[in-house]
This record gives C-alpha cells, sequence and structure tokens, in this order.
C-alpha cells in the first residue's frame, strides 16, 4: 500500500504539526575501518630529508623522515543519520509527518589521523530505502512514499582521500585511503487516516471520531463548559492524521528515550488484543512526558521512566468499554486519549503497577498522585509561559475503575494531556477524578486480588 497525501474531506489537515527541527540520530552501528602500513618505509638507521611543499606556501621546507617505519594508519568513521522532521524516537524513528518528503541528511566524522600531504577528494554517498522513492544528493537524501509499517533508509559510501602529490627524490606513488561507512535508521511509518474505511484501518475497528465542526455534534453535548471548549478550540477534538501499526514486535519498539510503541497501546496483560491494532499518538505528548521527566528527575526523585496504563483509547474502545464499566466510568466521551494526546501514569520504579510513595511517608495514597500533579502543574505553568502547543488539561485520581484492570491492581495516577489550550480565562484546565469504587473506604485500597497476568507472548 502505498503512502499518500493524507487528506479527511472537511478536516484542516494541519492538526499534527511538527515539533522542532534538528538532529536527532546519535547511535553508531559500527565503526568502519581502514588500515595502511607504513606510508614510507625507509631503513631504520638511515637519515634522509625530503624536500616538499607541503602547504600552499611556495617556501620549500627541510623535512626529516622519521627513522622508523610509521605506525600502521588507523581511520574509521562515526555515522550520524537524522531526520528533521522528527526528534522523537532512539531505537525508531516514529514518523509523525508525512505532508511533506522525509528529509535525512547522513553526517559522517572520520576519525583518525591523515598522513601529512593527504587531500581529501568527494565523498561517494548511496542512499537505498525499503519501500518508496528515495532521491539524494550527496549527504542529503528525501523519501517519498514509503509504505505503512517498519521499513528502513540505508546510506553506505566512502570518503576518500589522495595522496601526495609526487615530489623530490623520495616521492612514490602512494595509495589513496578509503574510509567506508554505513549506517541504517528503522522507521515506523504510520498509516494515513484517509486509509479508515467504514470505522477500520486496514481491518481494525477504530471506531468514528465525532466531527468538531459539525454543528448538530455540537448541539448534542450536554454540558455547556465542553461545548464552548470545543466550539473554540476544534483543532484539538479533529481525529489523528497517522495511526502506527502495533504488532507483537512492534509493541516493544523504544520509540522515544524508554517509552516503546507499546506504552501507548492498550496493557495485553489486561486485555485480549487481536493484532495489527493501530493507535495514534500525538507527538507533543512524547516531548511533554520527555520535559516532565526531567523536572521530577531535577526534584530528586528517582525515575527511569513513568508508567503509562493508558496512552491511546479508540474511539470504539472508549465507547465499548464505557459500557462494560457498567456507567460508572472515569472515562470521559471526548477523552484525549482518542486523539493520542493524553497519558495517565504513575511513577512506579518498583514495578508492581501501584504508585510509589512518593512523598515518603510510609503510606501510598492519592496524596503521591498529588505529589506528581504538583510537577505537571509547574510545567504546564512553564508551557503556558512560552505559549507552547503543549499546555494541557491535568488530573489526579484516587484510582483506576477500569473492568479490565479492577481485579487485579488498583492505583492512584495522574492524567496529563496535550489538548493545547486553557479554560477561556486562561487558567489551567484541572480536575480530581471521582471515587468510584468507594476506595477511601477500603482497609487496603491498593492490595491486589489476583496476580498479574504473564506477558501473553
Ligand atoms: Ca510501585
Ligand atoms: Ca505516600
Amino acid at each position: 500500500m502505498q503512502v499518500k497525501q493524507s487528506r479527511i474531506t472537511g478536516y484542516d489537515m494541519s492538526f499534527w504539526y511538527p515539533i522542532g527541527i534538528g538532529t536527532i540520530f546519535f547511535v553508531v552501528t559500527g565503526c568502519s575501518q581502514y588500515t595502511e602500513g607504513p606510508v614510507s618505509p625507509v631503513s631504520s638507521t638511515a637519515t634522509v630529508t625530503e624536500t616538499a611543499n607541503w602547504s600552499n606556501d611556495s617556501t620549500q621546507t627541510e623535512r626529516p623522515i622519521a627513522q622508523s617505519p610509521p605506525a600502521p594508519l588507523t581511520m574509521s568513521a562515526q555515522v550520524n543519520l537524522t531526520c528533521g522532521n522528527n526528534p522523537y524516537q532512539r531505537d525508531i524513528l516514529l514518523v509523525t509527518c508525512l505532508d511533506q518528503p522525509l528529509r535525512f541528511v547522513c553526517e559522517v566524522q572520520v576519525l583518525g589521523e591523515l598522513p601529512e600531504g593527504y587531500i581529501p577528494a568527494p565523498a561517494e554517498y548511496h542512499w537505498a530505502v525499503s519501500s518508496g522513492e528515495i532521491q539524494a544528493q550527496d549527504r542529503e537524501a528525501e523519501w517519498h512514499q514509503a509504505s505503512p509499517g517498519m521499513q528502513t533508509i540505508q546510506v553506505t559510501g566512502k570518503f576518500r582521500y589522495l595522496p601526495p602529490q609526487a615530489r623530490g627524490f623520495f616521492s612514490r606513488a602512494q595509495p589513496e585511503i578509503q574510509v567506508p561507512f554505513q549506517q541504517t535508521l528503522a522507521c515506523l511509518i504510520p498509516y494515513p487516516a484517509n486509509l479508515i474505511k467504514d470505522k477500520k484501518v486496514n481491518g481494525f475497528t477504530i471506531g468514528l471520531y465525532p466531527d468538531p465542526d459539525n454543528p448538530s455534534f455540537i448541539k448534542r453535548i450536554k454540558d455547556n463548559a465542553t461545548r464552548e471548549r470545543i466550539k473554540n478550540n476544534p483543532e484539538a477534538y479533529r481525529p489523528p492524521r497517522w495511526f502506527y501499526p502495533v504488532t507483537p514486535e512492534t509493541y516493544r519498539l523504544r520509540i522515544f528515550k524508554e517509552y516503546t510503541l507499546g506504552d501507548f497501546d492498550l496493557d495485553p496483560r489486561f486485555l485480549k488484543l487481536t493484532y495489527p491494532r493501530y493507535i495514534a499518538i500525538h507527538p507533543g505528548i512524547l516531548e511533554k512526558l520527555g520535559r516532565l521527566e526531567e523536572l521530577v528527575r531535577a526534584d530528586g526523585n528517582p525515575l527511569s521512566k513513568f508508567k503509562i496504563f493508558y496512552g491511546f483509547r479508540s474511539p470504539a474502545y472508549n465507547l465499548g468499554s464505557r459500557a462494560e464499566d457498567g456507567g460508572k466510568t472515569l472515562k470521559s466521551d471526548l477523552s484525549m486519549h482518542m486523539y493520542g494526546r493524553a497519558v495517565d501514569f504513575l511513577i512506579d520504579e518498583d514495578d508492581d503497577l501501584v504508585m510509589d510513595d512518593l512523598d515518603g511517608n510510609g503510606v501510598i495514597d492519592f496524596h503521591d498522585a498529588i505529589k506528581l500533579m504538583h510537577y505537571v502543574n509547574e510545567l504546564d505553568q512553564t508551557l503556558q509561559e512560552e505559549n507552547s502547543a503543549l499546555v494541557g488539561g491535568a488530573g489526579w485520581y484516587y484510582h483506576h475503575d477500569f473492568w479490565e484492570r479492577g481485579e487485579y491492581v488498583q492505583s492512584p495516577y495522574v492524567h496529563m494531556d496535550v489538548r493545547g489550550f486553557t479554560s477561556a480565562g486562561g487558567s489551567l484546565i484541572r480536575w480530581i477524578g471521582e471515587d468510584t469504587i468507594n476506595i477511601l473506604k477500603k482497609k487496603n485500597p491498593y492490595q491486589r486480588r489476583a496476580p498479574i497476568p504473564d506477558w501473553p507472548w
């Protein structure tokens, strides 16, 4: 299937915005090496001189040649392959923008000392992609029409150095030096939303996204505040433009720092899932998680990564599971989770799926969620000052009441999103989740009643 310019009739496609342009990929997959024998083999006892024009200076220089053979020459290359479209990856490049060709730049740093007199010649670059078309010139390439799914872009080539000009008594033909290099970057290419047919992406039921520009949809919203928010900020409620394929293989791929694609999908330990599935991830939520990590760590909290227990929820799942929750649920109709703009998360360094005792009082309860919430507040205040589109809503919760987790584990947690707006009065949108299962009345509210299921594959 070919990726085409995405367009959903009736929607402004400026919904996903590329954030930041810059160098993003710094993984060296191995150094290329070149080893050459002595450049000027001479007798270890002889003293010789060589007349050479080493520089543009016309002055001739008398220069002694080493009395012992020089050490073997070793040169290697460090290769960085970068994509200006997306700073959100480490192990794989999560492509978040297909509106224009993906533009890659190959930076090669040759390591090692050149013998004197050698001069660099134009380097060679060869580009290859696993699908679609590549247009390349030297160290830059543009990739068009990559197919959805895991794809690769590869650059190979060599740096060449020409030997010194023939000169003087000891001049001889010396070999040119070649330093080959190569780098491969794995890319996860999303499905454009215009491939949704009958509420399905490639056979997977994603459900129906409401149209925020449709007056009859707006009219049906009962809550005044919500109605006004959607009217004033329709861009936050437009359907995602891209959906990433989640399979048992891509589930574990790292897409940003320590976060995997699966961190933003539903947890297969608690849900029987069919694959492939398709999820939306707004690039802003990754950037915001990264900034929040910095704040939390800077305040002295050990943190390997946040535990996300809800990232993306499709409209079909969100509404369906609301029904299964028996109408008593914390999920909302127009949840930012449906747009890939939200995470429900906690800090859980001991990996028991329960919030850690962040305030250190020996008790795990909602106060620990409140402490995490303070960091979100601090970050959002900064983002507001920066006039950043990453500003969002947030709330803290006593527990999650979702049916698929309830019998295994409960925890206080925090919701954070990148809806990109504040209340009409300019204050941050904040809330406190209901105690829907009366957890405050329970003696050991966060004790597990069943072992956490094993990973299903
Ligand atoms: Ca824990
Ligand atoms: Ca505590």
